[in-house]
């Protein structure tokens, strides 16, 4: 079977609702709080909670669209400042009509990790995918399961990439259409409810008109629709439509890619080492040997953005859908990414590590009636949030096992203050493949961030975020900060255990490993 995309135009959002003079181009800085007079731990938020009955967000049966990103950067929007010629007029709208997450993270940087955080609500050493070489473990609940016996009608519609191999339908959704592994950007097999075809097209419009075609059906019970593009993950290819529409676009530098002195006098010894391997701003993606030729860094941001470009159009033709069938006011729409990607900080050209452009990811959220147009939400939330946060909008109860690590902000979409956590987990496991990103520990508070790094001979990480938000000047080895740092670790080492997090799991080495070091340019 050969479905023909033939779109003549892109439908954005139309100028003529609601959304339409709402241009609100909102900067997503970071919420730092007030200036402390000298370094000491944050004591948790107060309790601040309204009435139960405040709002409706505890409505059940609420529709839900999910819809996830690969490798989009939280900042590449223009909602979120930059880069200014990247227009992605959906995703602002979607920010002005609804909520903007400014300060959303994932647990994991990296796509099976993360999906899996995602789909369990748990951190990636409970749910024990920790790299993307395999499946997930036997007998891993997924929230849409729950949702399901709660009478919800679910569909997943896109990349799943927990298992390489595997695109066969996996439990938990009553429509599936998947690919084997990354997939790809053009003409895809899509593995449609257990049979494969052959399609015509750019990946992201025919993932979106697949999942149109589920949204269009008719049915009598809610619905669950997780719509997961390919997009924007390397290699980096927009729609041919799209394809130089950024090609005179100036590049700007981040001001931590230069390779000084004055970068990396304070930061750990492998964050510079890391330039010279795959990862790295020198050797970006280039193959085993040290002759061959280095892709342009200008050329390879222009395609990223003309991606994401891409990436928004397809995200508008779903919002508009919703909007245009009546749905909107009885559905709940989330946009995220799974995972941040550095562009040149550090000398990084890939996430894993802790850094804010790594472990940082987009986030808004569309539900006219619970959600007011403009909605700023503030505080830190991650993707372990966002089973927890649906299964409320779905009115369906937690089970108590296997358990969640996460909380629902469904509360704060709608504008309610609740007790909210003052601080991020994040933990990352030095994968065989990729060997020069080591296991990273950090805890992440408003304003401070400490980073362990497990098993390797290097200095760990304390950033104010407030003085450093670029994180240049790293502070582990000043003395006043001493005893910030030991009430930091044995901070970040109480949660891990309390949380069953000192168990690493270790894997058998799988796939190709990038060893090489390249030699310095
Ligand atoms: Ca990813």
């Amino acid at each position: 079977m050969v479905d023909t995309m033939q779109r003549k135009s892109m439908c954005l959002f139309a100028v003529e609702t609601v959304w339409g003079a709402m241009a609100v181009f909102c900067l997503a800085g970071l919420q730092l709080g007030a200036q402390e007079p000298a370094p000491s731990a944050r004591s948790p938020a107060p309790e601040n909670a309204a009435p139960e009955n405040a709002t409706s967000e505890n409505a059940t049966g609420r529709n839900v669209v999910l819809i996830l990103s690969d490798d989009h950067r939280y900042d590449f929007m223009g909602c979120a400042g930059g880069p200014e010629f990247l227009e992605t007029p959906n995703m602002d709208r979607m920010a002005a009509a609804g909520a903007h997450l400014l300060n959303a993270f994932v647990s994991t940087s990296l796509c099976s990790p993360s999906r899996a955080s995602i789909l369990t609500g748990q951190y990636a050493h409970r749910h024990k995918v920790v790299d993307n070489q395999r499946p997930v473990p036997e007998g891993t609940v997924f929230f849409p399961e729950h949702l399901q016996r709660s009478g919800y009608e679910t569909a997943f519609v896109g990349k799943w990439h927990m298992g390489h191999e595997n695109d066969e339908p996996r439990k938990g959704f009553d429509h599936w259409v998947s690919f084997r592994g990354q997939g790809e950007y053009f003409d895809p097999e899509l593995n449609i409810d257990g049979r494969r075809s052959r399609f015509r097209g750019y990946t992201a419009d025919i993932l979106a008109e697949q999942a149109l075609k589920w949204l269009g059906q008719k049915r009598s019970k809610p619905f669950f629709l997780y719509l997961s593009f390919k997009a924007v993950h390397y290699p980096f290819k927009p729609a041919p439509r799209n394809h130089g529409r950024y090609q005179k676009a100036e590049i700007k530098y981040p001001e931590t890619m230069a390779n000084t002195e004055e970068n990396y006098e304070t930061q750990p010894h492998w964050v510079r080492q890391r330039r010279y391997g795959i990862h790295g701003i020198d050797h970006m993606q280039t193959g085993p040997f040290d002759d061959d030729p280095v892709p342009s860094f200008d050329d390879l941001y222009r395609r990223y953005c003309e991606t994401v470009f891409g990436l928004d159009e397809n995200l508008g033709r779903v919002l508009e859908y919703i909007d245009k069938a009546g749905l909107a006011q009885s559905t709940l729409v989330i946009y995220l990414g799974d995972n941040g990607f550095a562009l040149g900080e550090h000398g990084f050209y890939d996430k894993r590590d802790a850094f804010e452009q790594s472990i940082r990811v987009p986030m808004l959220a569309y539900a006219p009636g619970l959600i007011k147009p403009g909605t700023k939400v503030t505080q830190m939330v991650q993707n372990i949030d966002i089973a927890p946060t649906i299964l409320q909008a779905a009115g369906c109860p937690i089970p108590a096992k296997p358990g969640i690590d996460g909380k629902s902000f469904l509360p704060l979409l709608a504008g309610r203050q609740i007790p909210w956590r003052d601080h991020i987990l994040y933990e990352y496991y030095w994968e065989w493949n990729f060997p020069a990103t080591p296991t990273v520990f950090a805890l992440r508070t408003e304003r401070y961030k400490y980073i362990y790094y497990h098993g390797v001979w290097d200095r760990n990480g304390l950033y104010d975020l407030q003085t450093d938000p670029a994180e240049r000047h790293n502070l582990i080895k000043v003395p006043a900060y001493r005893d910030f740092v030991a009430a930091m670790r044995k901070r970040l080492f109480d949660e891990l255990e309390s949380s069953g997090g000192l168990q690493i799991p270790v894997r058998r080495p799988k796939g190709t490993q990038f060893y090489d070091r390249k030699l310095a340019r």
